[in-house]
Parts: structure tokens; sequence; C-alpha cells
């Protein structure tokens, strides 16, 4: 009787000790690449999420090289685990359709966010703020210390990024009417990688002499541009600018190898990303016009595809740097 009674004190505290485990719902957080700063902002955002809502587990995940085949591996490996729903950001707009598309069709939601997927991979995109001033913003940066006019260049990062190459056209339409005298010389891609996006701002600085800017819409790309300008002694000559996260671009606005650049706040993009994914599974259906409230960031409300834009990027500099470099 005794054991009896025993077996099924134990049994029962092993069920309740397993029930979490079970309960739990798991939103995968797929970056474009894994090691990326910025990324590993937005998961402590996911984080603070998963904390406030309760019974979520994040995983935080992604490939090596931020290419899209290396992603499709990420997402097929999620959908043999079963996750309740996919959070990306995408090296490419369409090559993750299918798999995406298989995801959803397994009961899997799929939200796209800082760098979309187009609108039959994905049932929400979350943009950081609007392509259109993002892209505006990035040779404004440059202009702004350029009164004279000159030629600058691009340094992105993967060539099919879908959250570049969407900035990187709405900055191309700005330039002829808004900064007639900036001249856009190149564009070339560093794929987010240290070592590529070095070499890549080394060769633009070695192709043209009379380069007056590199702009960089990307935290890794313009870290590595930052230094290769130090290191050639290129400060005061070359204004590096674009995209940075302030704890590591600091040391290049404190050395003067850049006058400014800009960013939003990657929490709350990740944090954000988590809240949306969560009402999907808990099954409210996205559809244009739809308002969903993301806990302390506020609201969001989508457009007929979908998707929905944050708030405006904020522009660090010398002023204000030494801040935000203590938050992300
Ligand atoms: C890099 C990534 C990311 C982008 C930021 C600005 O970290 O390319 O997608 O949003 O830069």
């Amino acid at each position: 009787m005794k054991l009896i009674k025993l077996l099924a004190t134990t049994t029962a505290v092993a069920v309740l000790l397993a029930a979490p485990a079970y309960a739990q719902t798991r939103i995968a957080l797929v970056v474009k690449s894994l090691g990326n700063g910025f990324f590993d902002a937005a998961n402590k955002g996911a984080q603070e999420a998963a904390a406030e809502l309760g019974g979520i587990e994040v995983i935080y995940t992604g490939p090596t090289a931020a290419t899209a085949e290396a992603q499709i591996e990420v997402v097929n490996s999620l959908i043999a685990q079963q996750v309740d729903a996919i959070a990306i950001s995408a090296n490419d707009p369409d090559a993750l359709v299918p798999a995406l598309q298989k995801a959803m069709e397994r009961g899997i939601k799929v939200v796209s966010f800082d760098s979309g997927v187009a609108p039959e991979g994905r049932q929400i995109h979350l943009n950081p703020s609007d392509n259109a001033l993002i892209g505006e913003t990035i040779i404004k940066l440059a202009a702004d210390y350029l009164p004279e006019g000159g030629q600058v260049a691009i340094l992105s990062a993967a060539s099919t990024a879908t959250n570049q190459n969407a900035w990187i056209e709405a900055a191309k339409a700005a330039l002829p009417e808004k900064f007639a005298n900036i001249e856009l010389v190149a564009t070339v891609y560093g794929d987010d990688d240290s070592v590529k996006s070095t070499d890549e701002a080394k060769g633009l600085i070695a192709a043209y002499p009379d380069l007056k800017a590199i702009i960089a819409p990307t935290t890794v790309g313009v870290v590595a541009a930052a230094q290769v300008v130090t290191d050639q002694g290129l400060i005061g000559k070359i204004n590096v600018t674009g995209l940075a996260l302030p704890s590591e671009f600091k040391q290049f606005i404190d050395n003067g190898a850049s006058q400014a650049v800009a960013l939003w706040n990657p929490i709350d993009l990740g944090y954000s990303a988590v809240y949306l994914a969560n009402d999907l599974i808990k099954g409210e259906e996205a559809a244009p016009g739809k308002t969903f409230s993301i806990g302390r960031v506020g609201e969001v409300t989508l457009d007929d595809t979908n998707a929905a834009a944050m708030a405006v990027p904020f522009q660090f500099d010398k002023t204000n740097i030494e801040e935000f470099s203590k938050i992300y």
C-alpha cells in the first residue's frame, strides 16, 4: 500500500516537473547569421518578451554564414522539431519561401522581422522603420558632412538581403532630387562577414581615390569600414557612416572615423517579433488594417501586404553615443 502511495506520489511529482517542458510554446528566432551583435541584441528583446508572456521558450538560431541556403537548412530542422513559430530575418526574400510554406502547412506560424520574406512565405513582416525613410537617412548621414558634395560608395550586407536592398533602392531614388551633389560611385557586398566587408572596403578605397564617404547600412560592414579607414590613416578624408550598433561603433565616433550613424532599437525589434509570433500562435489572424499590441513597445498596424513598421531611426554622434552604447 505504502509502496503504491509512494509510487503514485513520485509519478505525480515527475509529471509536474516534466509538465512545463511539454506545455512550453517554442518560438525560433532565426537570424541572418550568428555572431552578429545586432541579432544578439534582438535576442535579448526576444527573451524579455518570452519571460513577460510566460510559458515560451525562444530558440535563438541561425547559420554561421549569412546565406539563404544555410537558413533553409535551419528552417527544415525547426520543422522537424515541430516548433510553434518561426520569426526570421531573411537573407533572401524568395529563396526561403518554399521551406517556410512547408512550415506553415504543418501549422507553424511564420513571421519575418528586420529583413523580410515575400508575402507568400510568411504571415506578418515587421520592419524596423519605413524603408524609404531609412534609405534617405543613410544618404543624409553622408551628405550632412559633405556641403560641397562628392563621391560616396555603399558597402552592403548580402547581395540578396531584403532589407538592405530595399534601403539602397530608396537611397538611389532620393539621390537626384534631394542630394544632387552626391555621386554614388559603387555598391559592394560584404555579406555581413567581417573579413569580406574589410576586403570590400579596401577595394573601394583603392578604386576611388576621391571617395568622401563609405555608407554601410549594416552593423557588420560599418565596423569593418571604419576599422579600415582608421588603419589606413584616412580619418578626416573618408567619413564612414550608415547603420551601426552604438556598443560596437562608439570607438569610431570617438576616433573621428565617423561623424554620425543611425539605427533603431534592436532589442525592441526582437521583443516585438516574439509578441507577434505569440499572437498568431494564440489564434489571431493577420489581415490588412489589423492592429496588434506589442507589450511595452505599443502597437503596430498591418499594411495591405501584412507588413508593419516600427519607429523612426535614431541618430548617434559624439553627443549621445556613449549613453546608447550602454544599452545596445
Ligand atoms: C546587420 C544586419 C541586419 C541589419 C543591420 C542594420 O546587423 O544586416 O539585418 O538590420 O545590420
